[in-house]
């Protein structure tokens, strides 16, 4: 049995991603963050800062996207999405899953100010200044990088699907044509048959109220 505890559009969208590359059969168990189901104990037992993703793994629990994407890895190597233990391009994945999260943190701070902020609270204009401008770089960094069809010489892998999400969501906060190269390799990547799959079963996101988040004025 293999269930995953997902939020539409969340970082559990990476996790669902790869299972439909690595074709495998799973339930889904659908939560949203805005509607406290991820504070009840039930969630808590499996996840301990309530977050997402979980995936139940027959008799296993895992949490934090890096780790369970690299467990799924290891647990069907037969699928080659994660280069030789000991190998350059094992090293290469590695950061670029490290990587990954710095995206993410820098998304997961912009949401916090720009999309769950409530009144009378506010979004702090130069805090927000300064994410978007970091998220920004780390984009660029990344574009200057990207000089193979895939983030790593030898094709696709993990390490897309843990960058490649960010990419996704950053389109809430920078414009992305600034990236023309990380474009054409997000247009290859949304083009995957198990990304389509994923994105059917994905479900209907709850975060975002507008297609597009400027800096607020007076940053
Ligand atoms: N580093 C963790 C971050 C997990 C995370 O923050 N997930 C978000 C959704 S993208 C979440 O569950 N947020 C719930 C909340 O903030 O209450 C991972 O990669 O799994």
């Amino acid at each position: 049995m293999i269930r995953l505890h997902h939020v539409p559009l969340a970082r559990s969208l990476r996790v669902m991603w790869l299972l439909e590359e690595l074709g495998l059969d799973y339930q889904v168990a659908y939560y949203s963050i805005r509607d406290g189901s991820m504070r009840s104990a039930e969630f808590l037992a499996l996840s301990p800062a309530g977050r997402v993703p979980v995936l139940e793994h027959q008799r296993a629990v895992w949490f934090e996207s890096g780790a369970i994407v690299q467990l799924l890895c290891e647990t069907y190597p037969e699928a080659g999405l994660m280069p030789a233990l000991g190998s350059a391009e094992r090293a290469r994945c590695l950061e670029i899953f490290g990587y990954a999260e710095t995206v993410g943190c820098l998304l997961e701070n912009l949401n916090l100010n720009q999309v769950f902020l409530r009144p009378p609270a506010q979004p702090a204009p130069v805090v927000v200044k300064l994410l978007n401008a970091r998220l920004r770089a780390s984009l660029a960094a990344m574009e200057a990088r990207m000089e193979e069809e895939y983030l790593l010489p030898s094709g696709f892998s993990a390490a897309d699907v843990m960058f490649a999400y960010g990419f996704e969501l950053a389109r809430y906060y920078v414009d992305l044509d600034a990236y023309p190269r990380l474009m054409a390799y997000w247009a290859r990547l949304r083009a995957r048959p198990a990304y389509v799959r994923a994105k059917a079963r994905d479900g209907v996101q709850d975060l975002y109220t507008q297609e597009f988040y400027p800096v607020p004025e007076g940053a």
